[in-house]
C-alpha cells in the first residue's frame, strides 16, 4: 500500500500548482463573480512566520479555496509591509543595510509561505519598501497635500524617548508607545499631519454600509468620539470683555451649573486669578503640568483643584458662580473649560462634595434613585422650563441663548489629526522640498520616487531630526518652482503609510504609470472580506478607511469603502495559556511542526480545529497529532478502496449505482454541513463533520455484505470537501482516484435534499402486553414524543379510552407498553 508521507507529496504539489498557475486571479473575468479575499500582510521580521500568521493565512486560504470551487474568480494576494522600526533596529544592531535585511527576511517568509500550500497569487506580490511601490505611496501623499489635507504644524507631540521618534495618538496605549511600552513624553516639533478629522463623520457613518463585527465598529466610533452639544458663554463678573466658553453635551442642565472649572492651562487662568488666590493658583498649575493626560482622565482619582477668586455669571439664571481650576478638565478637549453641574455629572459631583459647593437638581430622577442622576427626565428648578422633558429643554435653552449670541450648537470629536512624520531612516521620504521663497513645494511626479539614499548610520538622532538630515548632497536641491536653493524634507512617513493602500496595488501590482489602472480598480472594486487582528482597529483599519474615502472623493477609486466585510481572528497562545513571547521562550515555531513530519495539511487543520476562528486559544500539540492521524485515515481509506476495487473512480460511469442509502445520506449530510459551516466561517465544526464522515465510511466496512464499490460515490466528495483545509493530500488522493486535472478548480459538491430524509423507525405499541398497533417515528425522536405518538394512535387510543393509565413502559427503539 502506498505510504502517506507529507514531506514527499507536499513540495511536489506546491511546485506543480505554481507551474500551472492555478491560483492566478484573472483581471476582467466577466464569466464569474469576483471575490477579493484579503488578509493583513505580514511584517517580514527576522523571526519568520509565527503561529498567529499561520492561523490568519490558513483561514484566508480556506475561504479563498472554497470560493474558487464555488465558482468565483478569487484574488488571494500577499505582499510585505516592510518599512519600520524592527528592521531599522536590526540593521543598527547587526550593521547591515535595512534594504538587505528586508530582502533576506522576505525571502525567508516567502519560503515558509510556499511550504504551507497557500493558494496565493504570487504574481501580484511586492514589498512596501520597493521604490516601484513607494513611488505611489509618495504620489498619494501628494494628493493629500494638493488638497490641503497634509499640512505642517509646530506642535507638542507624543515622543518615544527609546525609539527617538514622534508618534500618532493611535500609537500611544496607556501612556506608552504601543511597540516598546516606553512611557511617552511630549516634545515640540514641526510635524506633518493628515487631516483625518475632516473625515470623522464619514468614518462613523460609513460603518453603516459595511459588515464589521459590532465590537470593531464600536471601537472605531468610540475612538472618533463624536459628541453633539453646544458651546455656551459665561461672562466673567466685573469684566466687560472677558467671557468663558464651555462645551457641554447637556445644555438642559444649565440652571444646575453652580460653579465653573477651567483647565489649569486655560489662557484666562492667569488673567482672572485674584491677588489673594494667585499663589495657590500658580502652585496648582505647576503641579498639574507634571501629570500625564492618562492620570488626569482617571475618574477614580481623588479630586483636586483651587478657587481662582473670580466669579462668572450663569447666562440663564444670572446667578454668580465661582470659577475654579482643576486638572480633571483637559485643555485639549472642547474649549478647555466646563460648566459644572454637580447634581448630574459624576466628576462634578465628586468635586462639589469635596469642596462643599452647592448641588442643585434640575432633572428629576426616577423615584427611589440615589446618588448622581445622569439620565433624562422632567425639568425642575429651571424657571420657565420646569415641567418639560430634558431633551426638549436642551433645544429650547440653546435656542434662547443663541438669540443673544450666548450659545451655539457644536459637534466635538475626540479624534485628532494624524501625526504623519517620523524622524527615522527606514520609511518613505516625504516628497516635499522646502524653499525659502516658495514654501513647501511638492516633488514633481516625474521625479518620483524620492529614493532613500544610502547612509553610513541609521541611528535616529536626539535632536529629533532624521538621519537623512546629515546627508548634505541629498538634502540640498533646487526648488522645483523657482529653481533657487532649497532643501528636501528629511522626515519619513510612519509605517502605516504603505499599508493604507496596499490592497489597491494587488489589483495592478506592476503598473508604472499609475498606482493602479482605473479599469482594474473598477473590476475588483472593494475587498470582499478582510481578515486581520483586533489590535489594528483604530490604527491600520481606521487609517486605510480614511485614505480610501479621500481617494473616492477625488475620483481615484470607484467605491466609497475599502472593505465590505471585516473579521478578526483570535490570538494563538502558548500551550500553557500564556502569551507566546521570546522572553518566555514558549514560542511554537511552525517550521518545527513541519520538520517533525506532521506536514502542512495537519498543521493547517490543527490551527483551524483548535477553536472557533475568532477566539483566543492555546496551541495544542495533541491537536496536530490528532489531525495528522485524521488525514492518515483518509489516506488509508482511499488506498484500501483502490486495492479492493482496482477501477479508478473517474472511469466509473454512474457512481451512485452501488451506493447504499446510508452512505448517500452521510455524504449529502456532510456536504450540507461543511458548505454551511464555511459560509458562516465555522471552520472547526466543518472539520469535525469531515472526521465524522470519515468514521462513517470506515464503519460500513464491518457490514456482512460490504462491497468496497459502495465507497466510490463518497470518496471524491470527501476529498473535495477536505481540499480547502488540506490541499496537498486531497490533490494526491484525487489523482490516485484517476482524476487528471486539479481538485482545486473542480466544482464544489452540492447536496441533494432527497437523501437527507432520515429513515423512520418502527415502534410496536402494546396495551397490557398485547400488540395493538405499529407506529413509525423519526430515529432521533425522544421518549416523550414517542409515548405521545403511541397514545394518540387511533387504535391505541380506543383501548386507553376511559381507562386509568397505571404505567407507560418504553423499550428503546423497539416498543411501548401501556399498563391500564
Ligand atoms: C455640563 C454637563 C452636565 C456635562 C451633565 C455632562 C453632564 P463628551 O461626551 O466626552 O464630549 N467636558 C467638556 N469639556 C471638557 C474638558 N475639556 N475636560 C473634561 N471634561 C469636559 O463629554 C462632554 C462633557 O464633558 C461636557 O458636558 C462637559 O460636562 C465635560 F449633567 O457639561 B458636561
Ligand atoms: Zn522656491
Amino acid at each position: 500500500m502506498k505510504r502517506y508521507n507529507p514531506k514527499e507529496i507536499e513540495p511536489k504539489w506546491q511546485k506543480t500548482w505554481a507551474g500551472q498557475g492555478i491560483y492566478r486571479a484573472l483581471d476582467f473575468d466577466e464569466s464569474r463573480p469576483k471575490f477579493v479575499m484579503l488578509t493583513e500582510f505580514p511584517y517580514p521580521s527576522g523571526d519568520g512566520l509565527h503561529m498567529g500568521h499561520i492561523r490568519e493565512y490558513t483561514l484566508g486560504d480556506i475561504l479563498a479555496r472554497y470560493k474558487r470551487m464555488t465558482g468565483y474568480n478569487v484574488l488571494y494576494p500577499m505582499a510585505y509591509d516592510a518599512f519600520g522600526l524592527p528592521t531599522e533596529n536590526f540593521a543598527i544592531k547587526n550593521k547591515v543595510a535595512p534594504q538587505v535585511a528586508t530582502e533576506t527576511n522576505a525571502a525567508n517568509f516567502q519560503e515558509q509561505f510556499e511550504s504551507l500550500g497557500y493558494s496565493i497569487d504570487w504574481s501580484r506580490s511586492f514589498k512596501t519598501t520597493d521604490p516601484d511601490y513607494y513611488k505611489w505611496t509618495q504620489w498619494l501623499f501628494l494628493q493629500f497635500f494638493n488638497k490641503g489635507l497634509a499640512y505642517q504644524e509646530e506642535i507638542a507631540i507624543n515622543w518615544c524617548p527609546k525609539c527617538k521618534t514622534g508618534l500618532a495618538n493611535e500609537e500611544v496605549v496607556n501612556g506608552t508607545h504601543e511597540r516598546c511600552d516606553t512611557p511617552v513624553e511630549k516634545k515640540e516639533l514641526n510635524q506633518w499631519l493628515l487631516r483625518i478629522t475632516d473625515y470623522a463623520d464619514r468614518l462613523i457613518d460609513g460603518l453603516e454600509t459595511v459588515d464589521y463585527p459590532s465590537r470593531i465598529a464600536d471601537q472605531q466610533i468610540n475612538w472618533i468620539g463624536r459628541s453633539r452639544g453646544a458651546v455656551i458663554k459665561f461672562k466673567v463678573e466685573g469684566s466687560k470683555s472677558k467671557q468663558i466658553e464651555v462645551f457641554t453635551t447637556r445644555p438642559d442642565t444649565l440652571f444646575g451649573a453652580t460653579f465653573m472649572v477651567l483647565a489649569p492651562e486655560h489662557d484666562l487662568v492667569e488673567q482672572i486669578a485674584t491677588e489673594k488666590q494667585r499663589k495657590n493658583v500658580e502652585a496648582y498649575v505647576k503641579q498639574a503640568q507634571a501629570k500625564s493626560e492618562i492620570e488626569r482622565q482617571d475618574t477614580n482619582r481623588e479630586k483636586t483643584g483651587v478657587f481662582t477668586g473670580a466669579y462668572a455669571i450663569n447666562p440663564i439664571s444670572h446667578e454668580k458662580v465661582p470659577i475654579w481650576i482643576a486638572d480633571y478638565v483637559l485643555s485639549g478637549y472642547g474649549t478647555g473649560a466646563i460648566m459644572a453641574v454637580p447634581a448630574h455629572d459624576e466628576r462634578d459631583h465628586g468635586f462639589a462634595k469635596k469642596f462643599d459647593l452647592p448641588i442643585i437638581e434640575v432633572v428629576q430622577a426616577p423615584k427611589g434613585f440615589e446618588g448622581c442622576y445622569t439620565g433624562e427626565g422632567e425639568m425642575v428648578n429651571s424657571g420657565e422650563y420646569n415641567g418639560i422633558s430634558s431633551s426638549e429643554a436642551r433645544d429650547k435653552i440653546v435656542a434662547a441663548l443663541a438669540n443673544k449670541d450666548m450659545a451655539e450648537e457644536q459637534v466635538n470629536y475626540r479624534l485628532r489629526d494624524w501625526i504623519f512624520s517620523r524622524q527615522h531612516y527606514w520609511g518613505e521620504p516625504i516628497p516635499i522640498i522646502h524653499c525659502k521663497k516658495c514654501g513647501a513645494v511638492p516633488v514633481p511626479d516625474s521625479q518620483l520616487p524620492v529614493k532613500l539614499p544610502p547612509v553610513e548610520h541609521y541611528e535616529p538622532t536626539d535632536s529629533g531630526e532624521s538621519p537623512l538630515a546629515e546627508i548634505e548632497d541629498w538634502v540640498s536641491v533646487d526648488c522645483p518652482k523657482c529653481g533657487g536653493a532649497a532643501k528636501r524634507e528629511t522626515d519619513t512617513m510612519p509605517n502605516w503609510a504603505g499599508s493604507s493602500w496596499y490592497y489597491l496595488r494587488y489589483y495592478d501590482a506592476h503598473n508604472d504609470r499609475a498606482f493602479a489602472d482605473k479599469k482594474k480598480l473598477e473590476y475588483w472594486g472593494s475587498v470582499d472580506l478582510y481578515l486581520g487582528g483586533m489590535e489594528h482597529t483604530t490604527l491600520h483599519l481606521l487609517y486605510s478607511r480614511f485614505w480610501h474615502q479621500f481617494f473616492y472623493d477625488i475620483g481615484l477609486v470607484p467605491t466609497p469603502e475599502p472593505y465590505l466585510a471585516r473579521r478578526g481572528q483570535g490570538i494563538i497562545l502558548a500551550e500553557d495559556g500564556s502569551k507566546m513571547s521570546k522572553s518566555k521562550g514558549n514560542i511554537v515555531n511552525p517550521n518545527e511542526i513541519l520538520d517533525a513530519g506532521y506536514g502542512a495539511d495537519a498543521l493547517r487543520l490543527a490551527i483551524t480545529f483548535l477553536a472557533p476562528y475568532d477566539q483566543t486559544t492555546p496551541w495544542s500539540s495533541e491537536t496536530v497529532g490528532g489531525t495528522h492521524r485524521f488525514v492518515a485515515r483518509v489516506w488509508s481509506l482511499v488506498q484500501e478502496y483502490l486495492e479492493r476495487v482496482q477501477t479508478p473512480i473517474s472511469k466509473v460511469q454512474s457512481q451512485d449505482n452501488a451506493a447504499s442509502q446510508q452512505i448517500l445520506r452521510e455524504t449529502h449530510k456532510t456536504i450540507k454541513k461543511v458548505s454551511e459551516d464555511l459560509h458562516e466561517m465555522n471552520f472547526n465544526t466543518a472539520i469535525a463533520a469531515l472526521m465524522e464522515y470519515t468514521n462513517a465510511l470506515y464503519k460500513i466496512k464491518s457490514d456482512d455484505d460490504f462491497d468496497a464499490r459502495e465507497w466510490r460515490s463518497s470518496l471524491a466528495t470527501l476529498l473535495q470537501l477536505l481540499a480547502p483545509f488540506a490541499p496537498h493530500i486531497a490533490e494526491e488522493l484525487w489523482h490516485d482516484l484517476g482524476y487528471k486535472s486539479t481538485i482545486h478548480t473542480s466544482d464544489w459538491p452540492v447536496h441533494d435534499d432527497q437523501y437527507l430524509i432520515a429513515d423512520m423507525m418502527n415502534i410496536v405499541v402494546q396495551v397490557n402486553g398485547k400488540v395493538r398497533a405499529n407506529i413509525s417515528v423519526a430515529p432521533d425522536a425522544d421518549k416523550e414524543t414517542i409515548l405521545q405518538a403511541a397514545k394518540t394512535e387511533e387504535k391505541v387510543a380506543s383501548y386507553l379510552k376511559d381507562q386509568h393509565l397505571k404505567k407507560s413502559i418504553y423499550v428503546s427503539n423497539k416498543l411501548v407498553n401501556f399498563v391500564v
